[in-house]
């Protein structure tokens, strides 16, 4: 069933605006602490898909989450916080070690350059070249949106290209 979806944010990188952004489309916070795995996750429903929403990083190797989040991704969401300019280079190096993994070669990745509405924040094509983007793999699908989850700008544009992606990849491969 390809229904799911991992949206992720390092660990460490926390307050980049996951809760508000679950708030925003779902109306409540839905944060559960998993029991195999110990920390909060967050799960929300878009457009039929399950979007898990959750720290990566820190001690854990990823091959850790595989079993109960990441077996079947289709999708990624990395949320960077636009106005936390001293922590992209963290974010930036724990992006591309998570896209290092095998098993996410295909999933599409949106790149939500939150908290816009901050004055000085850095704009998608700013985030964009200090994660270094274009580096990726020419093969992933990926899409940068600007948003906030404050006032919701961006943010159903930005799932929208997701699941819409997801849609026409699984569309070709069946
Ligand atoms: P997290 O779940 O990723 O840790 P939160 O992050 O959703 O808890 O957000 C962390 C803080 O950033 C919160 O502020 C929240 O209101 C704020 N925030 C989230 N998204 C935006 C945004 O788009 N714009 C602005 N201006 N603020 C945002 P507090 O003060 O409650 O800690």
């Amino acid at each position: 069933m390809h229904n799911c979806v991992n949206c992720c944010c390092c660990r460490g990188l926390d307050n980049s605006g996951k809760t508000t952004i679950v708030l925003k489309i779902n109306g409540e916070d839905t944060s559960v602490i998993s029991p195999t795995l110990g920390f909060n996750i967050k799960t929300m429903t878009y457009n039929k898909y399950t979007l898990n929403i959750w720290d990566v990083g820190g001690q854990r190797t990823i091959r850790s989450y595989w079993r109960n989040y990441f077996e079947q991704t289709d999708g990624l969401v990395w949320v960077v916080d636009s106005s936390d300019l001293r922590r992209l280079d963290d974010c930036k190096f724990e992006l591309h070690n998570l896209l290092k993994e095998e098993r996410l070669s295909g999933a599409s990745l949106l790149i939500l350059a939150n908290k816009q509405d901050i004055q000085g924040a850095l704009s998608p094509d700013e985030i964009a070249k200090v994660l270094n983007l274009e580096a990726m793999d020419k093969t992933r699908h990926w899409q940068i949106v600007g948003c906030s989850a404050y006032t919701g700008d961006g943010l159903l544009e930005g799932f929208d290209w997701l699941v819409q992606d997801i849609a026409s990849r699984i569309y070709v491969l069946d």
